[in-house]
């Protein structure tokens, strides 16, 4: 620039803020009591997996203590996570469905 007053040229830039919202990962917790068949229906039930699905997560879950079993919207996740807890206190199971920000 042809300034007498000494131009830097500094540019600064606003960036088109379009954050996204986070998500949270639903986990299921292993127990030592809760039938293996009720958590696949839960996962059936409320997580719209197939049966292989479910029986897989299931296992993942037995084997290693937990898994993700999907990654929502804050109000969906917490709605699944008290479908998940409401149903296993129906029916007297120990079963723990948690969230966690990703
Ligand atoms: N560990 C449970 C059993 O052996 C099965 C289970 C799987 C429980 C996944 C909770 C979550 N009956």
């Amino acid at each position: 620039d042809d300034n007498p007053e000494g131009d830097t040229s500094v540019v600064t830039k606003t960036k088109p803020k379009t954050k996204r919202p986070p998500m949270y990962k639903v986990m299921l917790l292993n127990d030592d009591y809760t039938p293996m068949e009720f958590v696949v229906l839960v996962l059936e039930k409320f997580f719209g997996l197939n049966h292989a699905q479910s029986v897989e997560i299931m296992l993942t879950v037995h084997k290693k203590g937990l898994a993700v079993v999907g990654v929502f919207a804050f109000e969906i996740a917490e709605t699944k996570v008290a479908q998940v807890m409401e149903s296993a206190r129906r029916n007297q199971h120990p079963l723990q469905c948690t969230m966690e920000k990703e």
